[in-house]
């Protein structure tokens, strides 16, 4: 019989003065400082424990729960988990932000810059890794039983700084200070193998089987994280799995007593979870990447069998017991794992294998782009997974089978659906993997869902059409209103009570305040802090002035050709020339901002950054610009940096080529916040207009089925360049060297690749635009229509919390319901 255990006051209490105490006895007794002698970390870390000594009653309340009520349970596999820092959220989840900083300002201690010294976890490149974080708050908020599994990465995404206006990257160390908020498990640790042969033999009853000789391991330990919902007591967990060598490994058995080279692979293990891929959306076949993915897959099924082993249930149970998504085909090796797991170590048969794994897997897509499509080279998969492939050529006889039985003749329909591609070099498709072994298959907003029916899995939707559906991405209003925007939140709140935070769908009642005049100023108020809020930051980090009752004209987000930054950066050297040949123009001042990381390895996505920051020298030292406009790089954009940037946009930019953004979620995140969109029909675009109102929406460009036509018909930029003469001025200005100090080679490689092919539509779409923004110059001068079409996209975003999205996976692919826990 377990005794219950005496929970002291301190541990738990809410109240200003108990939490003073309690932050003062874990400076003593965890950092072993007094007051005086004590660091900003030793005061954050000192802060961090005191909340997560209110959340460790909670978490292991929800564990027992889960564990009485037998609950099915969400596994959501991630190769990413963009958390952003804990602390702030922790605190409003437990609904003590205000008492805290009233406990911390009590002994005079500036409470924002304690927050401020949290390093990010920054496990994580962009949207995939971010929705992840999201879905786990929105989880634990609906109270549903789930567990987030993924990497624990050593190196999380570089920290980027801008030197002579070019991106450099610098390591992540964020775990140089230590983590408060993960408990290592290295109880329940498991082993990982790779490598060797397979070898056929018949087992003492007769059964023919397949057994691995692997050629090396590794140890996984769990480190876990309890993930808090918003004022429930609901503490899910993120369990991160970090590699280690094996503590015994009998090397000599596949050695031959090569020491060294065996000492050699085990240094080599470590290295496994060191450093995250850094890429956002392009596939790179690299071998450790492989390694990590299989790994971190392989540990967190493993974990779910001795789940079902500890609450005693059969095999059976297992989709019962777990319902496994997907995200993104990072961990697709889940499908040949499973399996492996299933007929060689608990000896299940083939057909009901395969029906456990189908039922338990389910699969979410995140980009339509090409380049982003895992293969691995055969040879290379068949030196780490030599089981597996088997097992994935085995899977792929039985679905080839069916798929000739279906359409009968068409070998062409079979070559192109085969998990193997063997047009040239063979590869292992992962996105046909996933499919083939997932139940349900989805996008990420309605009409990426619909084109991934029409394009790159057409042949799967006429397969197997009822896998198929759409779920429309969410963002959490808790991070990314609540902490982001406590004024917003706050008048918001006066006007309509809070319940808006968990149903955002009730912000539409802040509609009925619209014309209210008094409720206008309060609302542009709240924006002009926010605005000047973030002006103290850039001068502070950047030393540039930018004026707060300028237009904050916004793009944040990984920087890709594809999602068009130099479409904005064209737009502002059109501005800037017509200002150059007419100097009296009259303009809405605008401060252009830009935020992002490019992938290391991308050389057209860092002369965008190059470019933005050339440009930004030229027209902010122009004095014939007279601050007109102005523009600034914010370096290093992660969610740290991020949650300042949201609440103060005025027009957020979501101006990605038609067909390409999967959803974007920043996008919603601007609109929460009161900014207007400027952006194409694309991704979840589409429904942001749909809900908030064309009229207070600034559209422009091609759509999806115009860009097919466009292409398909033989597109030709030249033309778009020498018919239209602001578009030549603005290329030409910048071929001209005018932002690069003379040099005509420097951004000659941008400028040629959109004169010869463009194949974003820049040059198309460019018109467009610029007719679309200066919409916007105009419409910003209307202040009080302005203000009522701000408050109007706040208020009716209800439809993007990332709660109503889990919803719907709840309903429609998981099949869980929430357990309270009390
Ligand atoms: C992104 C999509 O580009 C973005 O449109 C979407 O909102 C986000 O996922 C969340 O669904 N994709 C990635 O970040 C990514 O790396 C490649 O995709 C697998």
């Amino acid at each position: 019989m377990l005794m219950q255990i005496q929970v002291e006051e301190d541990r738990i209490g809410l109240s200003p003065e108990i939490l003073r105490r309690a932050f003062l006895d874990n400076l003593f007794y965890i950092q072993g400082k007094p007051l005086a002698l004590a660091t900003k970390n030793d005061f954050y870390i000192a802060l961090a424990y005191t909340v997560r000594d209110r959340m460790l009653h909670c978490w292991n309340s929800t564990a027992s729960t889960y564990t009485a009520r037998g609950s099915r349970t969400v596994c959501y596999l991630s190769a990413e988990f963009l958390m952003g820092p804990h602390l702030g959220n922790n605190l409003i989840n437990l609904g003590i932000y205000d008492q805290m900083k009233q406990a911390i300002e009590g002994l005079d201690l500036d409470f924002e810059e304690l927050i401020a010294q949290e390093e990010e976890p920054g496990l994580g490149n962009g949207g995939l890794g971010r929705l992840a974080a999201c879905y786990l708050d929105s989880l634990a908020t609906l109270e549903i039983p789930s567990m987030g599994y993924g990497i624990r990465y050593e190196f999380g995404i570089f920290d980027q700084e801008i030197r002579d206006g070019w991106q450099v990257e610098i390591t992540d160390k964020w775990l140089r200070y230590g983590n408060p908020w993960e408990l290592p498990r290295p109880e329940w640790a498991v082993e990982i193998k790779f490598g060797g042969y397979t070898e056929p033999f018949t087992d003492d009853q007769g059964r023919y089987r397949v057994r691995w000789i692997p050629a090396w391991s590794v140890k996984g330990v769990p480190y876990d994280t309890p993930i808090l919902g918003y004022q429930v007591n609901t503490a899910n967990t993120l369990r991160l799995w970090k590699a280690e060598a094996p503590e015994s490994f009998d090397f000599e058995a596949f050695n031959q007593g090569n020491y060294y080279r065996a000492v050699q692979e085990k240094v080599a293990s470590e290295n496994l979870t060191k450093v995250l891929y850094p890429n956002d959306e392009k596939f790179e076949g690299k071998q450790l990447r492989l390694q990590q993915q299989f790994f971190f897959v392989s540990c967190s099924l493993q974990d779910m069998f001795h789940i079902l082993e500890r609450q005693q249930l059969p095999l059976e149970a297992f989709p019962q017991k777990f319902t496994v998504q997907l995200n993104d085909t990072h961990p697709a090796i889940a499908v040949a794992e499973l399996m492996r797991l299933l007929v060689d170590k608990y000896l299940v048969e083939w057909d009901k294998a395969w029906d456990i794994t189908q039922q338990t897997l389910a699969y979410t897509n995140h980009t339509l782009l090409p380049e982003a499509l895992e293969k691995w080279a055969l040879d290379l998969f068949a030196g780490l997974l030599p089981r597996h492939l088997e097992i994935i050529y085995e899977i792929n006889a039985r679905f080839l089978d069916r798929v000739r039985l279906k359409f009968v003749g068409d070998a062409e329909r079979t070559a192109r659906m085969s998990l193997i591609d063997e047009q040239g070099a063979r590869y292992i498709r992962m996105a046909h993997l996933a499919c083939v072994g997932s139940h349900a298959i989805n996008g990420v907003a309605a009409l990426h869902s619909e084109l991934l029916k029409q394009t790159v899995l057409k042949d799967f939707y006429e397969f197997f059409p009822e896998k198929f559906s759409n779920k429309t991405n969410g963002v959490t209003p808790r991070r990314w209103i609540a902490l982001s925007n406590p004024s917003m939140t706050k008048l918001i709140t006066s006007k309509i009570g809070s319940g808006w935070i968990k149903h955002l769908d009730q912000l539409r009642q802040l509609e009925s305040f619209v014309g209210d005049i008094e409720f206008q100023r309060q609302w542009r108020e709240s924006k002009r802090s926010n605005k000047q809020s973030l002006a103290a930051l850039v001068k502070n980090r950047l030393d540039i002035t930018i004026d707060p009752d300028s237009l904050f004209d916004v793009q944040s987000k990984r920087i890709h050709e594809y999602k068009r930054q130099h479409l904005n950066a064209l737009h502002i050297v059109t501005l800037y020339d017509s200002i150059k040949q007419n100097p009296t123009l009259e303009i809405t001042p605008r401060t252009f901002i830009f935020g992002g990381k490019a992938a290391p390895g991308y050389y057209m996505a860092k002369l965008m950054i190059k470019l933005i920051t050339a440009i930004a020298e030229v027209v902010n030292g122009d004095p014939d610009v007279r601050d007109r406009i102005k523009v600034v790089f914010i370096p290093d954009y992660n969610v740290t940096n991020s949650q300042p940037v949201y609440p103060a946009a005025d027009l957020s930019e979501q101006i990605s080529t038609a067909g390409l953004e999967a959803s974007g979620t920043g996008n919603m995140k601007f609109a929460m916040n009161g900014a207007l969109t400027i952006g194409t029909l694309d991704g979840a675009n589409v429904e942001i207009r749909e809900e908030v109102g064309a009229e207070n929406f600034f559209l422009f460009g091609l759509i999806t089925e115009e860009v097919a036509a466009l292409k398909e018909q033989g597109y030709n930029p030249w033309d778009y360049y020498h018919s239209n003469d602001a578009l030549k001025a603005a290329i030409d200005l910048i071929a001209s060297g005018h932002f690069s100090h003379g040099d005509r080679d420097l951004f000659k490689p941008l400028v040629d690749k959109l004169l010869h092919h463009d194949p974003f539509l820049l040059l198309a779409d460019y018109a467009s635009y610029i007719e679309c923004q200066t919409k916007v110059d105009q419409a910003y001068r209307d202040t009080q229509h302005w203000t009522r079409m701000s408050i109007l996209n706040a208020a009716r975003m209800g439809k993007f919390s990332s709660d109503r999205s889990i919803r719907d996976y709840c309903k429609e692919i998981w099949k869980v319901q929430p357990i309270e826990v009390l």
